[in-house]
């Protein structure tokens, strides 16, 4: 960072002391993970220069042969990697991925059912703060309120009665296998289109740690920052038949020009996540979710639907009388970042929930395992058992420090 370094200090500081923070700490955001050097430096490259509005061969601007690479590239990897027949790899992020893909499957003001923001949806699945909610009609169906777990019985019953145009799936904060055959099943009965936003899970499902939805789905929307661990930003896959609808949906329906430096960086996610190496990662991923989720129930935490199937567990905090924004408070002092979370008929708002969502995709590319997830719910357990002691947190955060210099982050950047 030699030229930021003297041409601009403050923010060159800022980023130091970022990366400080990463390096020392317990990164469990279950939606946030660390992309490869070589994916920064693709992201970080002069491609950020060029314009390409349109589509590779088919631009509005000249100069674009290495833009065309970078991007015939980053398609055919996408493709490769899920085996889906089209791939449009523009999307800056996931909502923008979800406005172009409810753009090509319905008119605005068709209806959507998707689940609930408050129950592991999201913003962009028909929040009413949200152009989804404001632009089409919403049917929310919800998890069981016992086993806290989706009833496909009750989402056919509802998708039988309103007989929406999208049925949603793919979730932000649920802990178990969805399972696409049965939407799919759902959906062609009714006479719905079947999207999956599969941003949370897609590194599980490239990796073979979760059920594909990829034969069962028209149309699927993905970020590529989450368990897929590349560089911000999305991309879409569908079916043959809707490719054409898909691409003018992106460009020009809902973005102009494509950001080339992230779809390079995206090219280089898909290839690193068709290597050997990334299988064994998904799974180490799903494991260490798994030891952490027994650690905090030994810990005397319940978790939501009793545990999981992915790379997050959601846990209920009300037995602990704590709140997910007092959690996340306190155990961001102790060294853990994580996000305060609803929970299914969370009485508590969004900005305060009676949960905090954990997760275990950043951790597991440090090379933690099983091991060091036990160890990690152990002190996790420790300091929510006593928010309000200092010497419990000083004692986990050096603990923590320890545990982070056995398993250093981006060495090779000083
Ligand atoms: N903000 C992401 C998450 O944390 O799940 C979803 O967009």
């Amino acid at each position: 960072m030699a030229s930021l370094s003297s041409s601009d200090i403050d923010i060159a500081k800022a980023i130091r002391g970022e990366l400080e923070r990463q390096r020392t700490g317990l990164e469990m955001i279950a939606s946030e993970n660390y992309c490869s050097l070589a994916v920064l430096e693709a992201q970080g490259s002069i491609l950020t220069n060029k314009y390409s509005e349109g589509y590779p061969g088919k631009r509005y601007y000249g100069g674009n042969e290495f833009a065309d690479l970078c991007e015939n590239l980053a398609i055919e990897r996408a493709k490769q990697l899920f085996g889906a027949a089209h791939a449009n790899v523009q999307p800056h992020a996931g909502s923008q991925a979800n406005m172009a893909a409810y753009f090509a499957m319905l008119p605005i003001g068709g209806k959507i059912m998707g689940l609930t923001l408050s129950e592991g949806g999201h913003l962009t699945h028909g929040s009413p703060v949200n152009f989804s909610g404001k632009w089409y009609k919403i049917i929310p169906y919800h998890v069981d309120k016992e086993s806290e777990r989706l009833d496909y019985g009750e989402i056919r019953k509802l998708a039988e009665k309103e007989k929406p145009d999208v049925i949603l799936a793919g979730y932000t904060a649920y802990p178990r296998l969805i399972d696409f055959a049965e939407f799919a099943k759902i959906a062609t009965d009714v006479g719905a289109k079947f999207i999956v936003d599969m941003a949370h899970i897609a590194g599980l499902i490239a990796g073979k740690a979760h059920p594909d939805p990829v034969p069962y789905a028209d149309v699927i929307t993905s970020t590529t920052h989450k368990t897929l661990r590349g560089p911000r930003g999305a991309f879409i896959l569908c079916k043959e038949e809707y490719g054409q609808a898909v691409d003018k949906a992106v460009f020009p329906g809902t973005q102009g020009g494509p950001l080339d430096h992230v779809i390079a960086a995206k090219a280089v996610c898909f290839k690193e996540a068709m290597q050997p190496e990334f299988r064994r990662y998904a799974k180490q991923v799903v494991e260490n979710a798994k030891a952490l989720a027994d650690g905090l129930m030994e810990g005397g935490l319940r978790l939501v639907s009793g545990g999981t199937d992915t790379h997050l567990v959601l846990v209920d905090l009300r037995g602990k009388n704590l709140t997910g924004k007092e959690a996340q408070n306190t155990l961001e002092a102790a060294g853990i970042t994580v996000n305060k979370n609803t929970i299914p008929y969370d009485e508590n708002s969004p900005f305060i929930t009676s949960g905090i969502r954990i997760g275990t995709a950043a951790l597991t590319t440090r090379g933690m395992k099983e091991d060091e997830l036990k160890a990690v719910a152990g002190m996790i357990v420790r300091v929510l058992d006593a928010p309000n002691d200092d010497s419990v947190k000083s004692k986990v955060k050096s603990q923590i420090r320890e545990l982070c210099d056995k398993f250093p982050l981006y060495p090779e950047l000083g």
